[in-house]
């Protein structure tokens, strides 16, 4: 047997042993590309994902609202670090991914294309959005890459409070005026289907899902997860008393589930390939912010070596 295939065995039997694979270790090229794909996408999501949000620091309704919401627009830019530390472990420098967001090549999730119109949307973001992502990521903690793992457990610690300052929003306006509450629904009806989209394509037409499940970098299919957050949102809907916008939705008694409506796929990957709402802003205002901090990159560099020549 080749030297190769004997590796890619013992490492699959590690990964069924369900042993965390760490940053030293062999693993198969593809294994490594598939996590630099998959981590790098993730911090850019962070990133990018900040830009809605930031959008309203400046408009919130009171001093206490603002300062959650720029807390919680921190944590976003603290969890990309974290994770793009994880994927440089694997031998990736944080220039290129970089570049690869601004130039094209590399994905950030679809839901950032979307606007935030209202106050309402902080609400839905926070409840829709980090809800979904607390479904993916729960799940991410047991991914068999050990310091994507370990990155995982500290964020959902703080993607819980900001789904419940989410939710929280949504309830004050759901007990508010009928114009707060209609604000809560037309944010709700906004961000419902792209919340779904989240989670990616169908896992019939997931490209990278059966690989992914065999290495264990992902626990459970993007259709398992969907589902999961569908589940535990819909009671969440009922509790504020708004009706999420899918005529198909009902209890299925049989699978224990909710049954739901088909996505706009082609919305979904007109959003992915460029053309969403805000798609080219939101690449356009990361590229300025990257700019911008072009002096303080230079200045950091410039001091490390001042002091590397004094310690030598
Ligand atoms: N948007 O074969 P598939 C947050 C791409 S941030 C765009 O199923 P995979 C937050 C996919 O990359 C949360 N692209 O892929 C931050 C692939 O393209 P490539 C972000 C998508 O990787 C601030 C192709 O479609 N979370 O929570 O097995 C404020 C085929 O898909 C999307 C993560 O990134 C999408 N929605 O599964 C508030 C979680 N879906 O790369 C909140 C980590 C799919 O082959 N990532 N694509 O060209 C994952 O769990 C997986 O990568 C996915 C996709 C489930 C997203």
């Amino acid at each position: 047997m080749m030297d190769r295939e004997l590796k890619n065995l013992e490492f699959q039997s590690r990964i069924d042993r369900d042993e965390k694979i760490e940053a030293k270790d062999w693993m198969p090229e593809e294994y490594r590309k598939t996590l630099i794909r998959q981590i790098g996408q993730h911090a850019h999501s962070e990133i990018v994902g900040m830009l809605p949000e930031g959008n309203w620091i400046t408009r919130a309704p009171s001093l206490r609202r603002k300062a959650i919401l720029l807390s919680k627009v921190q944590d976003e830019a603290g969890h990309g670090l974290y994770l793009y530390s994880a994927a440089e472990t694997l031998g990736i420098e944080r220039d290129t991914m970089i570049e690869e967001l601004h130039s094209g090549k590399a994905k950030y999730s679809s839901i950032f294309n979307y606007p935030t119109i209202s106050w309402a949307d902080m609400g839905a973001i926070g409840w829709l959005v980090d809800g979904a992502a607390i479904v993916n990521q729960v799940a991410l903690c047991r991914t068999s890459y050990g310091p994507y793992s370990r990155s995982m457990v500290k964020i959902c610690k703080e993607e819980s409070f900001h789904q419940r300052q989410g939710f929280e929003i949504m309830l004050q306006l759901c007990k508010g005026s009928s114009e707060q509450k209609a604000m809560a629904q037309d944010a709700l009806n906004r961000w419902w289907w792209p919340s779904l989209m989240m989670f990616g394509p169908s896992d019939k037409d997931s490209p990278n899902t059966a690989q992914s499940m065999a290495w264990r970098v992902k626990r459970f299919t993007n259709d398992e997860l969907r589902q999961k957050f569908v589940d535990m949102t819909v009671p969440q809907a009922e509790i504020l008393g708004i009706t999420i916008p899918d005529e198909k939705l009902k209890w299925n008694d049989e699978k224990g589930q909710y049954d739901f409506g088909e996505i706009n796929w082609e919305e979904f990957y007109s959003v992915v390939k460029g053309n969403g709402p805000c798609n080219k802003q939101r690449i356009h205002a990361r590229k300025k912010a990257h700019e911008e901090g072009q002096w303080v990159r230079d200045a950091a560099l410039a001091h490390a070596e001042k002091r590397s020549k004094k310690i030598a």
